[in-house]
């Protein structure tokens, strides 16, 4: 995946240089992963720059960080509009968005509501983010050995960074196997998402997806996803789901603010249908990036300008 450096990183209300952007090695967060933070796109459009699904995003930032009782010391507004900001000032037609709000340096020890809050939002640009070739045949996936963190051990709503640890076990298993990605099931035994995307299963026309329950991330794309399923008339469904569903699905994608919409070719190296991106993902992707890239009328009102 193609990354290229942003120049300046908002750090706590200034801009500071992108190598310039530095926090104490004893801050909680590298011993503890106590942050929280969000993924977030801006796309070219023909009329500018616009983020997408901007306040969604700011808002389960607030949400996650509410949970884990971090006081973040910005109004929302204040937020969206450093947001806006940093890409502005980046000068990226295109680009991803890193807003992460973390607990810094006082003194070590679990106890957390010691240590200062900080923020700082960061954008890079970010191409494919699966596989070179994921939007054109599909990545190769398989179902992780470990399972996704549990609902009463680690909330899997809120997006901490402490979460990506059990990520990271999922998809260091997948690529050592050289797989692209890794499907995790949770504890229950019953699908749940991938390491880093939301998962989805068609089979005979309608979309699955596990439900919030299932320890998955309420992904804004899949929230998305299933809005323009409505809009184009194709059923879709939040449920439970086995994991052998997953062998005889005609269809299977993952969605994520970085992967976007991507086909998925196999799991466990059993071909999805016959291999090839299928109707309703080809559907669904075409739909998506004509809304994102403004090609397409925002009727849900999901894009936000940059210069305006
Ligand atoms: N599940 C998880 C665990 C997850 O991390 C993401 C986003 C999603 C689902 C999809 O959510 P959404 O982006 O709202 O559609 N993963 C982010 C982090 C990727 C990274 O490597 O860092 C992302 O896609 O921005």
């Amino acid at each position: 995946m193609a990354w290229v450096e942003g120049t300046f990183i908002w750090f706590d209300g200034d801009f500071v240089r992108w190598e310039d952007a530095k926090i104490h090695v004893l801050s909680h967060v590298v011993h503890y992963g106590s942050g929280v933070f969000e993924g977030i796109r801006a796309y070219k459009t023909p009329t500018g720059t616009a983020i997408f699904r901007l306040g969604d995003h700011v808002r389960r930032l607030y949400d996650s960080a509410k949970i884990y009782r971090m006081d973040i010391p910005y109004s929302q507004e204040e937020l969206t509009r450093a947001i806006i900001e940093t890409v502005a000032r980046n000068g990226f037609d295109s680009c991803y968005i890193r807003p992460l709000v973390f607990r810094g340096y006082h003194e070590l020890g679990l106890n957390a509501l010691m240590s200062p809050v900080h923020v700082i939002i960061a954008v890079w640009g970010w191409g494919t983010y699966l596989a070179a070739d994921a939007g054109a045949g599909g990545v190769d996936v398989v179902v992780a050995s470990w399972n996704r963190i549990a609902p009463n051990t680690m909330p899997p709503m809120a997006k901490a960074c402490g979460n990506y640890i059990n990520s990271q076990l999922m998809n260091m298993q997948a690529v050592v196997d050289g797989y692209h990605e890794a499907i995790a099931v949770g504890t229950d035994g019953l699908l749940s998402e991938g390491t880093g995307e939301n998962l989805f299963v068609v089979r005979d026309g309608t979309i699955y997806t596990p439900q919030l329950a299932s320890s998955i991330l309420n992904g804004i794309t899949r929230s998305t996803v299933l809005t323009i399923a409505r809009d184009l008339g194709i059923p879709a469904v939040e449920q439970p789901l086995p994991r052998e569903f997953l062998y005889i699905a005609d269809e299977v994608f993952l969605t994520g603010t970085a992967a976007e919409i991507t086909p998925v070719r196999s799991v466990d190296r059993i071909l999805v249908g016959n291999g090839e991106p299928g109707p309703i993902t080809r559907r669904l992707r075409e739909a998506f990036f004509a809304i994102v890239e403004g090609r397409a009328p925002d009727s849900h009102s999901w894009l936000t300008p940059v210069y305006s």
